[in-house]
């Protein structure tokens, strides 16, 4: 009977410890990103939903990122009255009610299976999917939206389902975008771009009738490694029942020691509270946001000017090969990660330049890997070298060059014993050590010696 009561006394206090983390972001704040998000730097992200039927998103004049050009936002442009959606609406779909695209949104030639392998081949180690973006239609079969669902309408598949299971399958973390926020759902608290709905429930209400049960259901049914949630900016946390949410993931739900979530969980939230801090477009023009942050963050952005497919976009309105991969290295070496977008055409396929730009990542980071995944950023960098960035790993250093010729680069680099190209160790590097300081010649490669297309990295090792 004592070593009975022992027994439980101790089971009580295990669970008892378990429990760890309040609802208030004092005490989730403390739980750390974990490790596996730090070292993956890399992941793709994924818009996909009805507005992937008109495909359609306002073409910026210099080809620069502009916020109107989302075309995940058809439905919301048309209700805050924006002309080239409402003139496009009008013109190709006679003003029809933007749900039928639910109807049309068939995904015929999704193969989850088919994804993954690209994603792999892109060097991504994680993928975020969209299971419900503002328009409010869910791409699972989930009871808070019974009617409006990739089961319900359209495909007729649970299309979550399907990607996390050809995710797992190859070895891919895997986890959802989710918005918090419906600009047509009559339940909608919120009052958008017009008068409020009378069904409208309170934001306590809404939070619990729709968003947690929805955000319980991706963490179990499909046992979520990331919950990505956005739409969050009408209401402060508290209304949202956010703390509440994360004390049940941290502490009992499936996924409670894995689980990696972002920043975005009330209007008090970005950049203070949850999990990897996020930004939007931001490196865009040599922004330096992320510079120096003590706090795992990541960096999301499209490979043209938007999440959700925009047909009308040219080759002129997306990065290039070189430029995404500078986009990775420009991230990683300020020690964050690239949450990079995917849009989905409406019947499944990924837009061949989509796919060329992945590609062209991959082939760049079969060979270079090393200087990218599980580094960190250099705190002592040389500043001020345009095109170089640099990271580091253990006791080496990675030159990442997107300069054009071979300049000697001069820094400070402690004690160095090499210097070699990753992919290449044959070829000759000139580098020399005076009083710590490193003179290096990026090299000049000669025909068919170069490692990779662009971008070759110099490995420093030191004492
Ligand atoms: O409004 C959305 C937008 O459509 C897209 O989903 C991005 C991704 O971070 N988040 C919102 C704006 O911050």
């Amino acid at each position: 009977m004592k070593k009975l009561m022992t027994a439980l006394a101790l089971v009580v206090f295990a669970t008892s410890l378990r429990a760890a983390y309040e609802a208030k972001w004092e005490s989730i704040d403390k739980r750390p990103v974990p490790q596996w998000w730090k070292d993956a730097k890399f992941g793709i992200f994924i818009h996909w939903g009805p507005y992937a039927v008109p495909a359609f998103g306002n073409i910026s004049k210099d080809g620069k990122f502009a916020w109107d050009c989302y075309a995940e936002w058809y439905q919301g442009f048309m209700l805050k009255g924006k002309k080239p959606y409402l003139d496009h609406h009008e013109k190709f779909y006679h003003n029809a009610p933007y749900g039928n695209f639910a109807a049309e949104f068939k995904a015929e030639h999704f193969d989850a299976a088919d994804w993954a392998k690209l994603f792999k081949k892109a060097g991504a180690k994680y993928v975020v999917l969209t299971s419900k973006h503002h328009d409010g239609y869910a791409l699972w079969p989930s009871p808070e939206s019974p009617y409006y669902n990739s089961v319900a309408m359209g495909s007729g598949r649970d299309i979550a389902g399907e990607f996390c299971k050809a995710m797992r399958e190859a070895g891919l973390k895997r986890g959802f975008y989710y918005s918090m926020l419906e600009y047509a759902n009559p339940l909608y608290p919120g009052i958008r771009d017009g008068n409020p709905s009378p069904f409208a429930l309170t934001p306590e209400e809404w939070n619990k009738r729709v968003n947690l049960p929805q955000l319980k259901e991706l963490a179990e049914i499909y046992e979520a490694d990331i919950i990505w949630p956005d739409g969050e900016w009408d209401y402060h946390s508290s209304r949202h029942c956010s703390e509440e949410y994360l004390a049940w993931l941290y502490n009992e739900s499936k996924v409670k020691d894995t689980v990696v979530v972002n920043d975005r969980w009330g209007k008090d939230c970005r950049g203070r509270h949850g999990g990897h801090y996020t930004t939007e477009y931001v490196l865009e023009g040599g922004d330096k946001s992320g510079d120096g942050a003590e706090h795992p963050w990541e960096e999301c952005r499209g490979i043209g000017n938007s999440f959700g497919y925009s047909r009308f976009e040219t080759p002129k309105d997306y990065m290039s090969r070189e430029r995404c991969v500078e986009t990775l290295v420009n991230c990683v070496s300020r020690g964050g990660n690239l949450l990079l977008n995917v849009g989905p055409t409406a019947d499944g396929r990924i837009p061949a330049i989509m796919q060329d730009r992945l590609l062209a990542i991959g082939r760049w980071l079969d060979v270079n890997g090393e200087a990218i995944y599980a580094s960190s950023s250099w705190k002592k960098a040389p500043k001020g070298l345009a095109g170089i960035y640099f990271t580091q790993k253990g006791s080496n250093l990675y030159l990442i060059s997107f300069a054009a010729g071979s300049k000697p680069i001069s820094f400070a680099a402690g004690d160095v014993k090499a210097v070699t190209v990753l992919g290449a160790p044959s070829v000759n590097v000139k580098w020399s050590v005076k009083d710590g300081v490193l003179t290096v010649t990026p090299p000049a490669f000669a025909n068919g010696e170069m490692p990779c297309e662009f971008a070759p990295v110099l490995k420093i090792s030191r004492k």
